[in-house]
């Protein structure tokens, strides 16, 4: 009987490895390359969930809806969100490719934080933060968020962003749906180096 119900529970629950699988290829798809599996994204960066669905399986990555409502449910940073009859999903950030998704300028908080390491620091000193691949420049309300996007490539350095002198002097930022807050370019000079540069 035990194994039945183990056997039930693969059946009906998708372990943390298959919602990071999922998730990881729901990233590149609907943040970087729709065509990898022939999928169009509309100008806002939405796609049809019965498409994405039957287009995934062709390319190996088997998901049912159900799956795909738990992926997005349980992601820990709420990188996709569905339409309002989940017939369509997005990422809320994070993309490379051009998409619009009608963010409105908002008041950020005086201070935002960016997660980097050293190796960028040389160019980051003397070009500020640019949005590189990405669509927008990622910044963080807490300084626990930026300390992980840093460590993902090694020993975490933490920027402080002026962002409220930025905004005064006239740039935008955006707030998307997940919580991040994005913006074009941060020049140097609303930059607080002053930690980095007291180790060197
Ligand atoms: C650096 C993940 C040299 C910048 C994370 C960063 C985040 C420069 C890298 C989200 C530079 C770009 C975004 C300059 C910036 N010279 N390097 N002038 N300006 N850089 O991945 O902020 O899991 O595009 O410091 O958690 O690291 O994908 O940006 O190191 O939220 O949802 O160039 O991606 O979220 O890297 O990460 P990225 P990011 P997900």
């Amino acid at each position: 009987m035990k194994s039945n119900n183990t056997a039930l529970k693969i059946v009906g629950e998708m372990n943390e490895k298959q919602k990071k699988t999922i998730s990881k290829f729901l990233s590149l798809i609907l943040r970087h390359n729709p065509e990898t599996i022939g999928l169009r994204l509309d100008t806002n960066g939405w796609a049809n969930v019965e498409e994405l669905l039957s287009k995934s399986a062709i390319h190996n990555i088997p998901c049912t809806k159900k799956e795909l409502e738990e992926v997005v449910e349980t992601n820990d940073k709420q990188r996709f969100i569905f339409n309002e009859d989940h017939s369509q999903i997005r990422a809320n950030q994070g993309h490379s490719i051009r998409v619009d998704l009608n963010l409105q300028s908002q008041t950020p908080p005086d201070f935002l934080f960016h997660g980097t390491v050293e190796k960028f620091m040389t160019s980051i000193q003397s070009e500020g933060l640019k949005k590189m691949s990405r669509q927008h420049v990622h910044l963080s309300r807490d300084k626990e968020t930026a300390e992980k996007v840093g460590d993902r490539r090694g020993q975490a350095i933490i920027l402080v962003i002026l962002s409220g002198a930025m905004h005064k002097d006239g740039y935008d930022f955006y707030l998307s749906e997940n919580g991040v807050w994005l913006t074009d370019n941060v020049p140097v000079n609303y930059i607080n180096f002053e930690k980095f540069n007291s180790r060197i």
